[in-house]
């Protein structure tokens, strides 16, 4: 008989979400309006934006052009937004997401302020618990995760933080009232994405920055702009085309990798190519040619141009020589791109510190100390990345049946089917999870396929009077071995140091987590999952 007292049913759900963000957003969306689910969202932040609600760091902007970094399902939803710019900025997404929020009226199943801290399946109600930070526990048939892969940031263990006397920052979890550099000392540790596009906005105001770099980076410019009238104009007359083109390449963006192989040029024709690409910016760069990220010769092609693009902009031989003494293949990292990052070390105010050949061994009350040298600092920025894929799914703390604690299941690194599923954790369902396209795809493309996919799932168990849905040990098995030979065929595990394969956090196990088969492919593998009646999955009541 259902329990009618009003205290606990507002804690009693058919699902639970656990974020506001683009993923979690979309979800409630899903099973409230579509299936008529009671959902609920918990959301550790005051406010929607998930990932863009903590990331407001100087020169925070997405990599994907805005008439890409929309949701698709609603045609009047992509018609009636305006973004301002080719790039939208963290506050911009923030306006989005609110205004998406708002539109379908979602913020009233959000509990903002509340941080989950646990998750236990309880195998004899075939209910999650879920335990929130103030102690609540609420409970639901099924629990999905749509915590983003970037939001557990990764701050180095540096002897002597404790003991420093100004102030220090991580990136990923910025002020909201913003940081004023001027007239400072700001040390900025770390030169990925994040660090490429807060060094020169930083470098603006700053007395002095220092950058720490330990891997040195590609980087193409965005060439940022205000959208004219004509290019919205002609977004909104194009959004099935644009819709289509997402839909069916391989990562999600509003352009296709050209079908062209870097042999199939003249070395002259190569070079024009690259200089348009360049002239135009953005991550297009990585599609010039279908074997940039598949054929090493091809690759050191477009790695040669961009060394001798930095060698080129950066007047100072010694520090142009430093940036671009790059050791891994182009793309193999997630490929930055910036506006002025290169040009940012002619600046009077800049320098740039090799903490790959002399490690920074601790920072002291007044700045850090290199194995070389003291560096007096009055402000020190972390932009050092996140325990990026896993770690946000491991805080949860979520344990399966009979106890078995997620972190246990993946000791050895995340193993799960389509990177959706784990076995033993039955109705659990991971938004993006490691072994899913996620980060090698345009984040919104990759979501909504998968809260589509997890709503779909959900509805035909509901259709056939059942429970419970879980994986299994055969199918993960499988599914891993897969998602490690799609990486292998590229040369994205040659950069041995990159935050796809955990590297980035010591001691966390090395294994290659995005699933890079491509986008297009991977929706295929889920839709024939589903016309075979969900392979590979267990379905009971
Ligand atoms: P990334 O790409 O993980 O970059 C972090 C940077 O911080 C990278 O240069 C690291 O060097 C550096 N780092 C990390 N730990 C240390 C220590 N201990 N000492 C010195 N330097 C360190 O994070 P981002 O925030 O830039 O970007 C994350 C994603 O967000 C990005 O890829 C986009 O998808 C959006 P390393 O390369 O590990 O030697």
């Amino acid at each position: 008989m259902p329990d009618m007292n009003p205290a606990s049913a507002s804690r009693e759900f058919d699902a639970l979400i656990v974020g506001a963000g683009f993923a979690g957003l979309y979800q409630l969306l899903c099973l409230r309006d579509r299936l008529g689910l009671k959902a609920q969202v918990l959301e550790a932040g005051d406010g929607v934006g998930g990932t863009w609600y903590w990331n407001r760091y100087p020169g925070a902007r997405c990599d994907s052009e805005s008439h890409a970094y929309n949701y698709t399902f609603s045609k009047e939803l992509f018609e009636e937004w305006e973004w301002t710019e080719r790039y939208p900025d963290h506050a911009e997404i923030r306006r989005y997401l609110n205004h998406v929020a708002d539109r379908f009226d979602l913020k009233k199943d959000i509990r903002f302020g509340t941080r989950v801290v646990g998750a236990r399946y309880d195998e004899a109600a075939n209910r999650w618990s879920v335990t929130t930070e103030a102690g609540e526990t609420l409970t639901a048939q099924f629990l999905i995760t749509a915590v983003g892969c970037l939001s557990t940031a990764n701050v180095p263990k540096f002897p002597g933080l404790e003991s420093f006397q100004g102030d220090w920052y991580h990136t990923g979890q910025w002020p909201h009232e913003g940081v004023d550099f001027t007239g400072k000392r700001v040390g900025l540790i770390g030169t990925g994405s994040t660090g490429i596009q807060a060094a020169p906005v930083i470098a603006e105001t700053a007395a002095h920055l220092t950058v720490f770099q330990r891997t040195a980076n590609y980087s193409v410019p965005a060439h940022n702009v205000p959208l004219s009238p004509e290019f919205k104009a002609w977004v909104k007359e194009n959004h099935a085309e644009i819709r289509r083109i997402m839909h069916t390449n391989t990562n999600g963006q509003a352009f296709f990798i050209e079908d062209r192989s870097a042999w199939d040029v003249t070395p002259e024709q190569r070079q024009a190519l690259y200089e348009a690409a360049w002239a135009k910016g953005g991550l297009q760069f990585r599609g010039v040619f279908r074997d940039i990220l598949l054929d090493k010769a091809a690759n050191d092609t477009a790695a040669e141009f961009l060394k001798n693009k930095i060698r080129s902009i950066v007047k100072d031989p010694a520090t142009a020589a430093l940036l671009a003494d790059i050791d891994h293949p182009y793309a193999a990292k997630r490929p930055p791109i910036d506006t002025d990052y290169f040009a940012t070390f002619n600046r009077s105010n800049v320098s740039l510190v090799n903490v790959r050949a002399a490690p920074i061994e601790r920072i002291t009350p007044t700045g850090l100390r290199t194995r070389d040298a003291e560096y007096p600092l009055d402000i020190i920025v972390f932009a050092t990345g996140f325990d990026a894929m896993t770690g946000p799914l491991l805080k949860l703390n979520i344990e399966g049946r009979s106890g078995q604690p997620l972190a246990k299941a993946w000791e050895a690194g995340p193993r799960n089917y389509l990177g959706l599923q784990v076995a033993g954790f039955p109705n659990l369902f991971t938004i993006t999870g490691p072994g899913s396209p996620s980060v090698l795809c345009n984040m919104p493309v990759a979501i909504e396929q998968h809260a589509e996919w997890i709503t779909d799932c959900i509805a035909h168990l509901r259709a056939k009077g059942l429970a419970r849905v879980e994986t299994t040990e055969a199918a993960m098995a499988d599914w891993v071995a897969k998602v490690n030979e799609a990486a292998n065929v590229t040369l994205l595990p040659q950069a041995h140091h990159s935050w796809y394969l955990g590297a980035n956090v010591p001691g966390k196990p090395r294994v290659f987590m995005p699933y890079a088969g491509g986008m297009a492919r991977y929706r295929a593998i889920c839709e024939s999952v589903t016309a075979k009646g969900y392979e590979g999955f267990v379905l009971s009541d």
